[in-house]
Formats: structure tokens, sequence, C-alpha cells
């Protein structure tokens, strides 16, 4: 047959590569980097490469099933969208619309449905019980540059082509291709780096791949980065090295972060954190000392008990060396689409409500999904019985699985948007499939709004619909409707063009955007024909920083550029953005938020002691959280799933690689054999996540032969207070041997 290529950004990590497909008609045949692509130049990781075989997987959902006393079937869309409307419907009529809940996973910030469809629907569905992936992951940076820069969206990324001196603490980008630092081939960045005579120090409790190719590798016990960059703070200030270079006359609150750390110093920090002293302070010297330096943390630092103060401290770091907004140092994008900010300017803050159960703080609009298992299991006025889960398997991903996993059981309808018949969809009483990834466009809203370049790059569809698949916009649409009683059938057109003209309302309504005082109509009717996604999109791009602006700059962007440029457009080097980054009263940095502050005292208080180990976390280019364990290509090699462990610890337990040993914590148990290594500390083990295949009535026949062990049945649903994520690296967990069985 003969053959084709198409060009499309890789929609499985935050890297945004470029790959070249090859289809035979409909079918991808191969899959390389492309090395046109502006961002990412040819590279490619395992997970790219094998985009076939996940795209046309056997086991991937073509059409909705609905659940019949404890099996699913096969269902057509009205049916299935019947049964959502009568039954979520009447779950509202009985207990409100505070008894429902969403949950939104992950690979939604990778898709255009999830980006701009979702919110609406979110809206529509009028409760406040929305969790998402956010809260196991990077909800603290969030809410550190919430408070600090007046804008939770406003993350600063390490200038990593053009800095010195990068301070990297609980990330392994070699291994996950960065993230909060979108930056295609991370590791050959980091090869430069270290070619232009530049340092990386790596800070990890593993000696990962990425610690493993630094220029210094620091242990550190988990959980204790915050102490670590306490001290770091403390020596800046005490040595007098503090210098704000440019950012001195935006900064308030010096004095009242010089008093939080004072009597804080190297010594008391390197009994928490096993960092010795000499180093703290050298560190700290080098960093003051560097002319470009960055500081930049990623899920060690955030999936925490510390993880908000600590988030805090990576940026506080920045800022008292004059390393905030300068080329090699830690810099806002400036991305093509105009995103308008769903905050008041001077107004943002968390906590605007709480959740019912645990008195969690709302953050960005959400609740930690740590508590989603307590709203659903604990009775009266507001209890959750309906959930609605979107590209999320929060059954795997989320906390004190176990017992999340009984709850969704108890449901009254679980309905999930999902592509596989998975851990949570299990529970489903109806699943609604997504269209293939090449059979939608794609552009990279959430990234590159945090990528260590400006760029843009679109991707039209590369196949079209197979008869029977629906357009996952279109679906949440339909969701919207059908969930908020306007019945099963909507006009989705109308639906559509209603979301489009709220698009337009906001981008001339905001004075950020180069549409401010138009006529939203006028703009609407400038992107015909286009409709869906590439209306907004359209809509974004031509308002945006680089935009057309519908006339106004007539050399500017629009959807049209990008189409003519499959490759992508570079709109070059980050640029020092300050002050209009900056969303807080006055257009000034709060280095000493309240609530931050006030957590000093808490990451100040002695620890209690923990007689047994540390876990934490890991990824490996051959997975991809919870969903890349069913592409068989990915599956060969040795076994991922196993549970690190220090050879001395090895020997203490008198166990050796292969053997089996349990692992228990506060919340469960599970078993799982044993790599002995040292590239981890003593006393720590790592197990990764998004693992445990080996449930009944989920169809994943590649992963189910090597299920591997769910580490979240551990995590006993801790968080860090100030913004409710989850505690998943330093749970504390004890080690036994399992007993060989005995010979017969
Ligand atoms: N212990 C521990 N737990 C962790 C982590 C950790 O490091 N350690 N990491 C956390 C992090 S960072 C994250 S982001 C979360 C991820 O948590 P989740 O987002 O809950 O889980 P994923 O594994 O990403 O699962 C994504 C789901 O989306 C489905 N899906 C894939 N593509 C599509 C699509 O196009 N449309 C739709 N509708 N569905 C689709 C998949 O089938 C799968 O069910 O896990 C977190 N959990
Ligand atoms: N191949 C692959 N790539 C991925 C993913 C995947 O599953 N597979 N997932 C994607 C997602 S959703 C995300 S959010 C990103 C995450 O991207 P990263 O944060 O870079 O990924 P991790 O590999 O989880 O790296 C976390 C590191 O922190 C270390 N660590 C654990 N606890 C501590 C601690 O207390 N302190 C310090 N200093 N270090 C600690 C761990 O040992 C680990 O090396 O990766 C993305 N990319
Ligand atoms: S690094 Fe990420 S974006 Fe690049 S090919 Fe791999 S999965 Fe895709
Ligand atoms: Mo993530």
């Amino acid at each position: 047959m003969a053959t084709r290529t198409a060009v499309r950004t890789c929609p499985l990590c935050e890297a945004t590569c470029g790959l070249v497909l090859t289809l035979e008609g409909n079918r991808i045949v191969g899959a390389a980097g492309d090395p046109d692509d502006v961002f990412s130049h040819g590279y490619v990781c395992p997970k790219g490469a094998t985009f076939g075989e996940l795209e046309h997987d056997p086991d991937r959902l073509t059409r909705p099933l609905v659940q019949v006393d404890g099996r699913h079937r096969e269902a057509t869309w009205d049916e299935a969208f019947a049964i959502i409307a009568e039954r979520w419907t009447a779950v509202v009529d009985r207990h409100g619309t505070e008894a429902t809940a969403v949950y939104v996973g992950n690979p939604n910030v990778h898709n255009l449905a999830g980006s701009l469809y979702l919110r609406p629907l979110l809206k529509l569905l009028r409760t406040r019980n929305l969790f998402s992936a956010s809260s196991v992951d990077q909800l603290p940076k969030h809410v550190s540059s919430g408070y600090l820069f007046g804008d939770p969206l406003a993350i600063p990324v390490p200038d990593i082509d053009s800095t010195d001196w990068l301070l990297m603490l609980g990330a392994n980008p070699r291994m996950s291709n960065g993230s909060l630092c979108t930056a295609p081939d991370f590791p050959g960045r980091l090869d430069a780096l270290k070619a232009r005579g530049g340092k990386l120090t790596v800070v990890d409790p593993r000696r990962s791949r990425t610690a493993r190719k630094a220029d210094e590798h620091v242990f550190i016990r988990p959980g204790t980065d915050g102490h670590l960059l306490l001290a770091m703070v403390a020596e800046l200030f005490a040595a007098d090295l503090v210098d704000l270079g440019a950012l001195v006359n935006v900064v308030d609150g010096l004095e009242v972060v010089e008093q939080a750390v004072a009597g804080w110093d190297a010594e008391q920090a390197a009994a928490v954190t096993g960092v010795e002293a000499d180093t703290i302070r050298r560190l700290t010297r080098e960093l003051a000392a560097a002319d470009r330096a960055a500081v930049y943390g990623r899920m060690g630092t955030t999936t925490v008990a510390f993880g908000t103060a600590t988030s805090w401290l990576v940026d506080v770091l920045n800022i008292l060396t004059g390393n905030l907004d300068r080329p090699g140092g830690a810099m806002w994008p400036l991305p093509a689409h105009a995103i308008p900010s769903r905050w008041r300017r001077g107004g943002w803050r968390t906590g605007r409500w709480t959740s019912r159960v645990r008195g969690f703080p709302e953050a960005i609009g959400e609740l930690p999904v740590a508590t989603l298992v307590d709203e659903i299991e604990t009775p009266g006025e507001g209890q959750v019985r309906a959930l609605l889960t979107v590209a999320g398997n929060p059954a795997l991903s989320t906390p004190d699985s176990a017992r999340l996993d009984r709850a969704l059981a108890s449901l009254e309808l679980m309905v999930c948007v999902d592509i596989y018949l998975n851990e949570t969809t299990r529970h489903a009483d109806v699943i609604l499939p997504a269209e293939p990834s090449i059979a939608r466009s794609h552009y990279d809203a959430a990234f590159y709004g945090l990528a260590i370049r400006n760029v843009a790059n679109y991707s039209p569809p590369v196949v079209d619909l197979d008869e029977g698949q629906e357009r996952e916009w279109r679906l949440l649409l339909r969701l919207a409707g059908a969930m908020t009683g306007q019945g099963p059938d909507v006009d989705l057109d109308a639906a559509d063009g209603f979301v489009a003209l709220g698009l337009a309302g906001q981008l001339t309504s905001s004075e950020e955007s180069r549409v401010h005082g138009r006529d939203p109509e006028e703009l609407l009717a400038a992107t015909a024909p286009r409709t869906g996604p590439e209306r907004l999109l359209d809509l974004m791009l031509r308002a945006g920083p680089y935009g057309d602006g519908f006339g106004a700059h007539p050399d500017g962007l629009t959807l049209a550029t990008l189409e003519q440029n499959p490759h992508g457009v570079d709109l070059g080097a980050l640029q020092p953005r300050i002050p209009d980054v900056i969303r807080n009263d006055g257009g000034r940095i709060d280095l000493a938020p309240e609530l931050l502050v006030a957590d000093v005292a808490r990451l100040r208080a002695p620890a209690a002691a923990n007689g047994g180990f540390l876990l934490v976390g890991r990824r490996h280019l051959r997975s991809n959280n919870s969903w890349g364990h069913n592409v068989p290509s990915l599956r060969k090699g040795r076994d991922l799933c196993t549970l690190h462990l220090h050879p001395d610890d090895a020997t203490g337990l008198g166990v050796g690689d292969g053997d089996e040993v349990r692992l228990k914590s506060a919340a469960g148990e599970v078993v799982a054999p044993v790599e002995v290594t040292d590239d981890i500390m003593r006393g720590v083990i790592s197990l990764p996540h998004g693992y445990g295949h080996d449930l009944d009535g989920i169809e994943l026949s590649v992963a189910s032969v090597n299920p591997g062990v769910n580490v979240n049945i551990l995590a006993d649903g801790s968080v860090d207070p100030v913004s409710g994520n989850a505690v998943l690296n330093g749970v504390a967990v004890t080690l036994e041997r399992v007993a060989a069985p005995a010979a017969v």
C-alpha cells in the first residue's frame, strides 16, 4: 500500500517534540523525530517512537460502553447519553449539584478538547467538588506562584539554554523529559550546558540518570528540600550575599523573609536533610557568584509534606540572587495564544471555600483529590454520589487507592470519558471513548506557557473519524447538556458557538489583548468558516501578543500562519516580562506571603522520628503514568516495577534481587520484588507509580500480563496543608521479607 507522511506534535509529555509519522491508509507504520521541528530538532524518546502502537492498541475503546449486571457492553451514543441524562439529573434532583463531582486527569492538558472545552462544562455542573491530577502533582507551584506573583499560572521556568549554573531538585528530566519546563531534548540541552562550561547540581535521594550525568549529585533525605533551601536563604542573608539586581524596586517583604529564616542555618538543615553543612554553604556561594543561575524543583519538591513552602523557596532563591526574569535565570514564557486570566488583578488567593469533610482549602478552583474518597464515603448533605472522570485514572494515580477503589464501587453513578476499560473506568456505568489522537488537531496550549523558548506549533488532524467515532470536544459539550437537564440531544453547533462567543467576549474585555474594546461578534465573523477548537485557537492566537489583532497588526500571527508552518514557528528566546507578568497590586512581587511565612514555623519544628523506610517514586522512559503499560514494545526489557533498595538495607532484611518484600504503611500494604542498587540512599526505597493492572473487569491485555503493584495503596491521604497536594514522596513504610514458600 502507498505510504504518506504527516508531521505532528507528540501529545504524550510536556516536551512537545515534533514527530514524522508514516501512514498506510489510516494506520501509523512508523514514527520518528521531525528533524525540521523548530523546537525539538529531531529528538524523540521511546514513547514517541512507539506512538503508532499506542494509537492502534486493539484494547482501545471505539464505542461507548454501558454497565449492565456488572458487565460492560457496547452501546450506541444515543443510548449512552440517554442513561447519563436520566441518571445524572436524577442524582441532582434528589441531592443537589454538590452531590456530583468531577476528576480530570493529566491527558487533558495534552489535548485541545480538555484545554478548551472542559472549563465550560465544569462551570455548568455547578459543583465545588472539582478534583484533578494537579493535586497529585504541581499544585504547590501554582499556589506559591499565585502568592508571589498574583497569578498561579505565572510559573517561572529555568532558562536552561543559557544558564551557567543550575540547581535541580527532585526532577529527573533524562527520564521524564522535563516538567514545568518544556524543553524538547532536555538531555541534549543538559549536555550543552556542560559543554559550555556550566554546572548542573542535582539534589535527589536517588542517583537518577540525571544525577549520574550531572557535575554534582547531592543525596537528600526525602521530603526535606524545604529545610535545605531555607538554610540556603538564611546563608544568603547571613553572608551578605543577597543581591536583587534589577528586581530591587519590585520586591516587597525582604525583611520579613530575613526575619523568618533568622536562626536557621546549615548545621540544623544538615541534621534534617543529611546534606553536609559545608555543601549547603558552598552551593549557596556558588549560586550567589554565578553570572546566570537558576534553581528548579519538580516532583520531589511538590509532592511532599512541605510542597508549597519548598516551591516558594525555590523562587525566593531565584529572586534573592537577582536571577528571576533575566536570561540564564528563571524566566516566564510569553505564549502566542492569549490566555485571558481567570483571576482578578490583585485578588488571587486560596481557600475561597473548603472541602466538606476534611476542611481543605480550595486552590485554583479545585479541592485536593486526596480527599475525594472522604467526600464519597462520608454521609451527610453534599456527600458525593455521582462522579464524572475525564482522562483520569485516580484508582491508580491518587493516594489511598485501595480505599478509593471501594468508594468508586459504591457510587450511584459514574461516567468516564476515556480510551480504556481500566482500573478506574471498570467502575463506570457509562464510558465514552475519545477519538484517536491523530484524528484531532493539536496545539500545546498549556505547555507553551511553560516553555524555555517562545514557540507555537499546530498539527491538523491526520485522518478522518471512522464511522461511529465522536470528537472529544463534542462529547464534553453534549455531556454539559445531558448533565444539566437539557436532555441527551443538544444542538452542539449552537453550544460551540456559545463557547466561542464567550471566549471572544473575554478577549475583547481583556486589557492585555490585542483586541481590547472590539466587538466579539465581529471577531467571530472573521474566523469563519472555522468552528470547534480551531475557531477558539484562531481567536486566541490573533488576540495574543504576536497576533494580527484581526487587522490591527497585519503581519501578525493567525492560525493560518501555523498551518503554513507545519514544523512550528519559533518566536525567539524568552525575554524579561516584569512588570507585565506580575498581577499583584502595584505590579510588585510579594516575597513574603503570610501563609508561606507562617509555614516556615512548621518547617522549623522538629520532625517526628520515623523508624522505618521512606518511600519515593521514579519514572522511566518506557512508562507513561498509568496508561503507558499496554504498549508491547515499551514492556520489553527488564521489569520496571521493582523496589529499589540499598545493598546494606537488603543485607539487613536478608533479601536479594527478585525476592519479594512486603511494604506496609498507615494506609495499606503491597508486595513487590526487590532490585538491589546503591543508586539509592540507605533508608530510602523507590517504587514507580501507575502499576497494579491485576484487577477484575479491566481490558488491558498487555499491561495485565505483568501487572506490577499499585504504590498508591501505601500513600495515606496526607497532604501539604497549604496547597492540599498529596504526599507521594517521603511516605513512611516498613518492610518485611516475604518468606519463601516452604519446599515440598
Ligand atoms: N505515587 C505516585 N503517584 C503519582 C505520581 C507519582 O509520581 N507518584 N505522579 C502523579 C502525576 S505527576 C500525575 S500527572 C498523575 C496522573 O494521574 P491521572 O491523570 O489520573 O492518570 P494517568 O495515568 O495520566 O491516566 C490518564 C487516563 O486518561 C486516559 N486517556 C488517555 N488519552 C486520553 C484521551 O485522549 N482522552 C481521554 N478522555 N482519555 C484519555 C487513559 O486511558 C487514562 O485512564 O499521577 C500522579 N500519581
Ligand atoms: N517517561 C515518562 N515521562 C514522563 C512521565 C512518565 O510517567 N514517564 N510523566 C510525566 C509527568 S505527568 C510528570 S508530572 C513529569 C514529572 O517529571 P519529573 O519530576 O522530572 O519526574 P520524576 O521522574 O518523578 O522525578 C522526580 C525525582 O524526584 C526524586 N525525589 C523523590 N522524592 C524526593 C525528595 O524528597 N527530594 C528530592 N530532591 N528528590 C526527590 C525522585 O527520586 C525522582 O528522581 O514527568 C512527565 N514525563
Ligand atoms: S519526549 Fe515527550 S513529547 Fe518527546 S517524543 Fe517523548 S513522549 Fe513525545
Ligand atoms: Mo504529572
